[in-house]
């Protein structure tokens, strides 16, 4: 087998068709074909169509097909693409949780040396093989929840070498691992302890010194900065963002995730890929999205974790933005590879419809890595990222609140994951 197969008799084949982004209105449109067949060759989506179709268009060669599979029953989706993940780090961090939980806020513990430094002198620490051996454990949990392309952010080295380590995991593991991995240069994600009080300085530093290695040695195709009071400022990300740009990478960052300081209406004004968090966004800032056609990109497992007011999905979607869904997997202010949660979260307190939400951890999770083209959607010319659902329908995912109902994962048209081995 290699790439080479066929589901038939799907009860519900959603395609969410399409080669860009999903805004507006078009969220709820996910183009659902009852009695489906697909046919994935060479790892490449060959035909998608009503089961009638298939029987017409291909009586005579169906017999050579060397995998069959039977969809009765089932509901079938492109892979789903987690778009903004942390997922390489060393050690964990559950006693912020419970310090939470008496009462101190994300800022406070950051604030004290704890947060994502913590996470820093982990992953300094932590060997290359070591951290190769944890992310691959955290992609396995991911592939089985549907996941078949996730993006992943450096971030916890915030010094030269554990950065480009962190990159060259994730570089490692794009080769080995069935997943496709994405990869975002997230150098700006903290003040390191050495530049502590310096932060232009350290801004400084990941210019002149590791953003000019990565871009020239391709270890990412983003840019990604923390936003945030008390982090990095809107100048700063502007300073920043600009010159990846220059260097020919894209730009998506966590803007007004805890306090509003204009980072919206930033990705707006560089023609950001995404704006992600926006926990915080401001109405005309969400307009500005919507105007410039930049993904707003929701993490509502990170509003649960903290117990911050979510994202304004709802509004977000009325006002004509493109909602992508990711799940932010990192061991601080979200710990979890479930995408059924963030679904179930995304309905429940976003008010996205169940087909937003899909069209969001899809064609628009695509999107916001730019790869629109290639995967997010059943279209034939796309990639054999599939999942087949143990349930009838994709609207099973929020309602069986989350519970993995994912039965097979298919990438590039091999079984990679079948639930009972
Ligand atoms: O490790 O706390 N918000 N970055 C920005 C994070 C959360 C990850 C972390
Ligand atoms: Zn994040």
């Amino acid at each position: 087998m290699s790439g080479d197969l066929i589901i038939r008799n799907i009860a519900e084949l959603v395609t969410c068709s399409g080669f860009e982004a999903k805004s507006g209105e078009a969220m709820s449109d996910l183009k659902i074909i009852n009695n489906g067949a697909l046919r994935i060759e060479d790892g490449v989506i060959t035909f998608v169509g009503s089961e009638a179709e298939w029987e017409l268009i291909s009586p005579d060669n169906q017999s050579d097909i060397t995998n069959t599979i039977d969809g009765s029953g089932f509901s079938v989706l492109p892979g789903f693409v987690d778009s903004h993940t942390h997922f390489v780090f060393g050690g964990y961090r559950p006693d912020e949780f419970a310090w939470r939980l008496r009462g101190d806020s994300y800022m406070d513990i950051m604030k004290r040396g704890g947060g994502i430094n913590s996470t820093v002198s982990s992953t300094r620490e932590a060997s290359k093989e070591e951290l190769l051996e944890s992310a691959n454990n955290r992609l396995n949990s991911m592939l089985s929840f549907g996941v078949t392309t996730v993006e992943g952010k450096s971030g916890y080295g915030l010094d030269f070498d554990t950065e480009i380590k962190q990159l060259k995991v994730m570089k490692e593991l794009n080769k080995s691992h069935p997943v496709d991995i994405v990869s975002t240069f997230l150098g700006a994600h903290a003040i390191p302890p050495e530049y502590l009080g310096k932060s232009d300085q350290y801004i400084g530093f990941v210019l002149d010194s590791v953003l000019p290695y990565v871009s020239e040695n391709e270890l990412a195709e983003f840019c990604d900065i923390f936003c945030e009071d008390h982090v990095f400022s809107v100048e700063q990300s502007r300073r920043l963002l600009n010159r990846a740009q220059t260097l020919g990478l894209g730009v998506k960052f966590h803007a007004d995730e805890i306090v509003r300081i204009g980072g919206t209406e930033l990705a707006a004004e560089l023609g950001a890929v995404s704006a992600d968090h926006l926990l915080q966004a401001s109405d005309e800032g969400i307009r500005m999205l919507a105007r410039n056609g930049v993904i707003a990109t929701l993490l509502p497992g990170t509003a649960f974790g903290l117990r911050e007011p979510y994202a304004r999905g709802r509004f977000m979607i009325d006002q004509g933005c493109a909602v992508a869904l990711a799940t932010d997997l990192n061991p601080g202010s979200c710990y979890t590879e479930s995408i059924p949660l963030i679904i179930a979260l995304a309905t429940l307190y976003m008010n996205l419809s169940p087909e937003e939400a899909i069209s969001a951890m899809t064609i628009n999770g695509a999107a916001a890595l730019s790869r629109q083209n290639e995967v997010g959607s059943l279209d034939v010319g796309k990639l054999g990222d599939v999942v087949i659902l143990d349930a009838p329908s994709y609207r099973y995912i929020p309602y069986h609140m989350g519970v993995n109902q994912v039965k097979t994962v298919i990438k590039r048209g091999k079984v990679v994951y079948s639930k009972n081995g």
